[in-house]
């Protein structure tokens, strides 16, 4: 695997899930493929688990790991070509990133999407400026339309507990103060459309996500219907897809908060969600703190994903 930034570069889910589990049962089976290998992961964007659970990752393999949050001591990168660099920005992407790839053999890179301009966030510039011009397998730890990393976490957590073949899986939009990118639901309907569950996306009206992510899913603007019967309800916020309203927050109330009333509609579903979360807006306290939620289990699961995808990406150099 030369590149890991969508569900198509992973391959065969089954094959992906049993070299998870296999490495979930040892950890520490490879650790001479990344021996003298180095790691740079680069944040535009905070992490906390993205960036733990990866550099866990790397060094169960043996790596080396160097971590820069581009916007916290490194110069100001001016990411748009042929613009007059007269302003604050103090350096060009175009050379930054070559530089940075000659210190290292594979490269993490987590930018989010701006949510102004719908077009430029869904071309996604700058993960594919660091795949043509850095040399390096380059790998997404989540860019302005996906979240790989978490997807697959997502499905290795959702194959561990799952108790029927076919689970029914609810993605349900909920609500969040701020403007949140759309990468985190279009990536979980790509692997969940890959993967053969009956899944449903359920947002409000005004909430649809582009329909190449949506793919074959059935939509529900009707949370509660949506709900019955489910076997994994995945919460999470995203602003508006759609023009004119593209990156927008069009509401904030609570009604589509998720509540032990709404659980309660489910064939006792397990509760998911990729965190950070927002308690008593995307979901209560009761339900987070149930027996039934799976969050920290799928974030642990973020130190297996990253591991099967550094193994492979290693695998390839
Ligand atoms: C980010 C998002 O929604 O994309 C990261 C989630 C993993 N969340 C926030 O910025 C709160
Ligand atoms: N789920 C996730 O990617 O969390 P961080 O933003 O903390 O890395």
């Amino acid at each position: 695997m030369k590149q890991f930034i969508s569900v198509a570069d992973i391959g065969s889910l089954d094959k992906a899930i049993a070299e998870a589990k296999e490495i979930k049962n040892n950890r520490f089976a490879f650790t001479e493929l990344g021996r003298n290998k180095t790691l740079l992961m680069l944040f535009f964007n905070s992490s906390l688990r993205t960036r733990l659970s990866t550099q866990k990752a790397a060094m169960n393999l043996g790596m080396n790991v160097m971590v820069l949050d581009v916007n916290q001591g490194a110069w100001k990168l001016e990411t748009e070509r042929g613009v007059i660099m007269d302003g604050d920005k103090a350096e060009h992407l175009l050379e930054a990133i070559p530089v940075m790839g000659s210190y290292a053999d594979v490269i993490g890179v987590r930018s989010f999407a701006g949510l102004r301009d719908r077009d430029e966030d869904y071309q996604e510039r700058v993960l594919r400026q660091f795949i043509e011009l850095s040399g390096r397998p380059v790998f997404s730890m989540e860019a302005a339309t996906r979240h790989p990393l978490q997807s697959f976490a997502d499905l290795i957590t959702i194959e561990e507990y799952k108790e029927t073949k076919r689970p029914k899986v609810v993605m349900t939009w909920a609500p969040h103060p701020k403007a949140l990118p759309q990468a985190v639901p279009n990536s979980f309907a790509e692997w969940m459309n890959a993967a053969d569950y009956d899944f449903v996306i359920a947002n409000p009206e005004g909430y649809d996500l582009a329909p190449e992510f949506i793919g074959g899913a059935r939509v529900e603007h009707d949370q509660r219907k949506a709900l019955e019967g489910a076997d994994f309800v995945y919460a999470k916020n995203w602003s508006a897809y759609n023009a004119p309203n593209y990156g927008k927050v069009l509401r904030t109330d609570r009604d589509w908060t998720i509540d032990a009333e709404k659980m309660a509609l489910t064939n006792n579903a397990y509760f998911m969600h990729c965190l950070p979360v927002r308690r008593n807006m995307i979901v209560t306290d009761e339900v987070i703190e149930s027996p039934r939620s799976l969050v920290i289990q799928e974030a642990a699961n973020r130190e297996i994903s990253a591991q099967t995808v550094l193994k492979r990406l290693l695998e390839s150099l």
